[in-house]
């Protein structure tokens, strides 16, 4: 069974794209009719990586460095955590695979050492060592809920800074109106970002993301570091990614490498993928269905409860004020 790991309340993001169809590997055998044994090998696929087991993921993660942050009260929730390995066995990060296991797709993937370039619009442009900034910033950890636009959810622990404080170091000249996030592009370790030909996509690698500048400044935008007290899984963004708990998901951009400020809203991969259906702004809205799929509710990853979506994912008090005409 070729999607057996796919859930009936699964509604995945990469049905946007005309090319759908091949972008699952194991939907390109299917597709073909062949098996995975028939093309084992075979130049014309990436080489199936050989299944990894959940013994070497739990290894992964029990080996993760420890990250100490004070939690921040202020953003307490009632709902318990997600537990840490669901969290990291159930991901979309499209550089590695389609079908929500990055974790088996991630070894080639190397997080460290990692340069961040924070520049554009700015008057003091610099490029960090990641660790560097693990170091000297002031991390601390907050339990935010996640909710992707596919309807499912979870409740994380991340330890990460405030990405004003980023901002603030960079000193954004008068003219930066935006905020764009840019992923890597390494197709030698992420084998879906290297997919050509008859096989290639439309995918506009490198991923990318953008935020207004008053979203960026706003405290609730973390620069995410780790979770679960720990640095952050491979599959989960490693070494640093963005939190935006009151936007979907995709607005959640994985291993950045570059922020610039600009002037222009720039374009986003999934909104130049699907632009009826991934808007720029995208912020959790129970009252605005996907054009494909209602948003009333979602399905927590950890628990399988499904529970009503909130306006703005339960943060209308921290980020409300920006969205009021
Ligand atoms: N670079 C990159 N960032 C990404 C993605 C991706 O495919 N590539 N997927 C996004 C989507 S759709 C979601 S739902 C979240 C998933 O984050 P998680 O794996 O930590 O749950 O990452 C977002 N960030
Ligand atoms: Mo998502």
């Amino acid at each position: 069974m070729f999607l057996k790991r796919q859930r009936g309340w699964e509604l995945p993001e990469r049905e946007s794209t005309p090319e759908a169809i091949f972008y699952n590997r194991r939907q390109v055998l299917h597709a073909l009719g062949l098996g995975t044994a028939a093309l084992a090998g075979s130049a014309l696929l990436p080489p199936a990586a050989a299944a990894r087991s959940v013994e070497s993921l739990r290894q992964e993660l029990a080996g993760l460095a420890a990250l100490s942050a004070k939690r921040n009260p202020k953003f307490a929730l009632p709902e318990a955590p997600t537990p840490a390995e669901v969290a990291a066995r159930y991901n979309n990060f499209y550089e590695f695979n389609t079908d929500k296991n990055a974790w088996e797709d991630v070894e080639k993937f190397q997080p460290r050492p990692w340069r961040l370039q924070v520049g554009g619009l700015v008057d003091n442009p610099r490029t960090y060592d990641v660790d560097d900034l693990v170091k000297r910033m002031p991390l601390e950890e907050r339990v935010y809920r996640f909710r992707c636009v596919e309807a499912w959810s979870m409740v994380v622990p991340w330890v990460g800074f405030p990405l004003a404080a980023l901002l603030k170091e960079a000193r954004p000249k008068s003219g930066a109106k935006f905020v764009k996030f840019t992923t890597f592009l390494k197709p030698d370790q992420a084998p879906r970002q290297g997919l050509k030909g008859f096989f290639g996509t439309q995918e506009p690698w490198p991923y990318t993301e953008g935020l207004t500048l008053a979203e960026a400044s706003n405290d609730l935008a973390l620069l995410t570091v780790g979770n679960y007290g720990k640095v952050l899984p491979k599959q989960q963004g490693a070494p640093i990614r963005l939190i935006v708990p009151w936007k979907y998901g995709f607005k959640n951009i994985k291993s950045i490498v570059k922020i610039d400020l600009v002037a222009e809203q720039p374009a986003t991969f999934w909104n130049t993928l699907g632009p009826q259906e991934y808007g720029f702004e995208s912020n959790v809205d129970p009252r605005v269905p996907h054009p494909r799929w209602s948003q009333m509710f979602e399905r927590d990853i950890g628990t399988r409860e499904r529970k009503p979506t909130l306006y703005l994912n339960g943060y209308d008090d921290f980020v409300g004020g920006l969205y009021k005409a």
